[in-house]
């Protein structure tokens, strides 16, 4: 384990904001702002400690701060990282869903609680301020996200403002971002490690794998030289983004779900059964490579590249948390790549397990296997359609179909799509995770 301090003066530096909860900025104030990050690898772990914020923030609380912020022409660039549910979209369309519980209390509220709320209130501001305004960087797991972003931010300004719709859609910039790095949430194995690697104790550290990457569509103003942190600037984040979303997170909803039904509780668990490990090589090299756009990009060394990541037995990263709020990531993450790949003709065996094992899972339906519980916007209307469908896979499967919101109106009507859906969560109700995927990959 090794320690390493950095004392240069940044000249750049950090307002961080939470939207959910004061537990981090109550905890980072405690330390002036300083934590540590744990990047644990095959050849130990490595303790850095970070200085780079200069504020933090909880929205609900600070909001008056919060919006001055946008107004100061100090704030050059906004960044976000809320998750897609944090977009308060419609997955099937990615436009803002108006009906969404948070934007309906947002419009009733003096001070806007959601993301879009913040960022499209914080943009008014710097308009009335007449500075340029910041430059907004989505840094969440969905496609084209600066695209849908700044449609996001023009959706809701729409609600009550015109201009301001079309102001933001003019002349702020939203480029599309890609990052990567596994992170999983914070443990008391984190605690005590960054303890005994610093000396003083840190309530806030964070444990990630030694891979990161960010790259950034280029944009016009001043920026940090993220580049020395290996940031990479380019006309277009589009391959990056499909390997990404498509290979790594897509795969992660697999490992979610069926890991889950087979009782699993880590990434690393799932990957070290070789078994479950030809099935996402398999999942990725067949299924996934073929529908990705034409690049440079090495998808089969990307590929194994993955699996050893998911291999690091220092990374516990949780099934239940990788397997939240799936209805709203099925769509970019698997269903797109079974559109493309039955359009072109192209089986997807593992694929339709995957969004079979998230039936199953969110049904309660699954077969042997002890309930498994995952957080869901829809989690309860999920479960009455287990409970109206029983053990039928065929009935269980035509009853998640209707889930527009989810599935879309396209696939839904593709008879080989439903029939092999319904065999694939009847294997899994029957035979469970390991004995289908055996099946499938001795077929
Ligand atoms: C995960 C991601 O929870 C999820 O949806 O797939 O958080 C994933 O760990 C990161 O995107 C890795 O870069």
């Amino acid at each position: 384990m090794e320690a390493v301090a950095h004392f240069e003066a940044p000249s750049w530096g950090i307002v961080a904001a939470s939207l959910m909860s004061p537990t981090t900025r109550d905890a980072l104030r405690r330390q002036d702002g300083l934590y540590t990050v744990l990047e644990r690898g095959r050849e130990g772990t490595r303790a850095e400690v970070v200085g780079s914020l200069h504020e933090i923030l909880f929205a609900p609380e600070d909001s008056a701060a919060l919006l001055a912020r946008f107004a100061d022409p100090a704030i050059q660039i906004v960044t976000l990282t809320v998750t897609s549910s944090g977009y308060c979209i419609d997955p099937a369309s990615g436009r803002l869903c108006p009906e969404h519980d948070g934007i309906l209390r947002d419009l009733n509220a003096p001070v806007p609680s959601t993301a879009p709320g913040i960022l499209v209130r914080g943009l008014a501001a710097a308009r009335k301020a007449g500075r340029r305004p910041p430059v907004v960087i989505s840094c969440d797991n969905m496609p084209g996200n600066g695209r849908m972003l700044r449609q996001v931010a023009m959706d809701y300004a729409a609600l009550y403002d015109d201009s301001l719709a079309s102001w933001i859609g003019q002349s702020v910039q939203f480029p599309c971002s890609m990052v990567d790095r596994i992170v999983p949430a914070t443990t008391e194995v984190d605690l005590a490690d960054a303890a005994a690697l610093l000396g003083p104790s840190d309530a806030a550290p964070v444990s990630g794998e030694p891979f990161l990457q960010w790259v950034i569509e280029k944009f016009d103003g001043p920026r940090p030289y993220w580049e020395a942190a290996g940031a990479e600037f380019v006309p277009d984040v589009a391959p990056w983004e499909a390997s990404k979303l498509r290979l790594l997170n897509g795969r992660h909803m697999a490992i979610a779900y069926l890991g889950a039904l087979e009782g699993l509780e880590t990434v690393s668990d799932f990957v070290e059964d070789p078994v479950f490990a030809s099935y996402v090589l398999r999942f990725m090299l067949r299924e996934q490579r073929p529908t990705m756009p034409p690049s440079k990009h090495d998808i089969g060394a990307y590929a194994h590249q993955l699996l050893e990541r998911w291999r690091n037995p220092d990374i516990a990263h949780q099934l239940s948390r990788i397997g939240r709020n799936g209805s709203e990531k099925l769509q970019p993450r698997l269903l797109a790549s079974i559109r493309d790949n039955l359009m072109a003709g192209r089986p997807v065996p593992c694929t339709m397990l995957a969004v079979a094992a998230w039936i199953c899972c969110m049904s309660g339906q699954a077969g042997a296997a002890e309930p498994v519980q995952m957080q869901d916007p829809v989690a309860e209307h999920m479960r009455d359609l287990g409970r109206s469908a029983g053990n039928d896979p065929k009935r269980l499967t035509s009853l998640f179909l209707e889930m527009e919101d989810v599935f879309g109106t396209e696939l839904p009507r593709l008879k080989p799509f439903r029939d092999e859906l319904a065999q694939a969560v009847g294997m899994l109700q029957r035979h469970g995770p390991r004995a289908a995927i055996a099946a499938l990959i001795g077929s």
